[in-house]
């Protein structure tokens, strides 16, 4: 039995944030729970680029963060480190392709949530087959989060991979604000992750929940057809 089923998980990919310490203006725990007061639904920890915390500073980091997203009931996704996961006991482990490979990752896990970055059909189509749990699609925008970021692919990939791929939970990510995440929608992505739109604004928590708005004006106005 998963720990989420597909229609459990879309709705809680509505506002996904990405965090590491290096993103946050403040300490990365008080960052994720304003954000979460404010309405994210779901917590990935990526503790990655310049000066990112590594070792026991980086599992201090997570046990802090973990408490946080069990006193909301807001799962954790770990970043890259199967072992911290593990440790931890957090939710899940979000990879990319250049990562352990999906097939291992989900040995090791169980039935923890396991979330793949995938840029084409093909690499959508193995994920699916290697029993991804989720799909995060981008960089649907420019961004300044990530350095060695993918050539931006607007949002036609998410459309394209929403219609192969109807029953999996995917989320857009790059470069996504309130002002875009309607057009993230309407391309057929269940939510949106965002590292900047959050982390690097003075109130996490108005923040999050002006972009929790948006998600929720633009999923009603949704045309089911699209
Ligand atoms: N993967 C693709 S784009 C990106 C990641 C981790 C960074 C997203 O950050 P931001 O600040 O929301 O553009
Ligand atoms: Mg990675």
């Amino acid at each position: 039995m998963k720990r989420f089923e597909p229609a459990d998980l879309k709705e809680r990919l509505k506002l996904y944030l990405v965090v590491g310490s290096v993103n946050c203006r403040q300490d990365a725990a008080e960052v994720v729970e304003e954000a979460i007061r404010g309405g994210v639904t779901m917590v990935q920890l990526r503790e990655k680029g310049r000066n990112a915390l590594a070792g026991n500073a980086k599992a201090e980091l997570g046990g802090r963060i973990l408490a946080v997203c069990r006193r909301y009931g807001v799962p954790l996704i770990v970043n890259d480190d199967v072992d911290l996961a593990l440790a931890l006991d957090a939710d899940g482990v979000h990879i990319g392709q250049e990562d352990e490979p999906a097939d291992r990752v989900r040995e090791r896990i169980g039935n923890k949530i396991l979330g793949l970055s995938v840029h084409t059909l093909e690499e959508a189509k193995l994920g699916a087959e290697l029993s991804a749990d989720y799909f995060g699609v981008g960089p649907v925008f420019p961004t300044v989060s990530k350095e060695d970021a993918r050539p931006v692919q607007g949002t036609a990939m998410l459309r394209n991979i929403r219609r192969m791929h109807a029953a999996m939970p995917v989320v857009g990510i790059g470069g996504i604000t309130a002002a875009r995440a309607p057009e993230v929608i309407q391309a057929g992505a269940d939510g949106i992750a965002v590292i900047s739109a959050i982390t690097q604004t003075p109130d996490p928590y108005l923040a999050a929940m002006e972009l929790s708005r948006a998600l929720t004006v633009s999923m009603a106005g949704r045309n089911p057809q699209a």
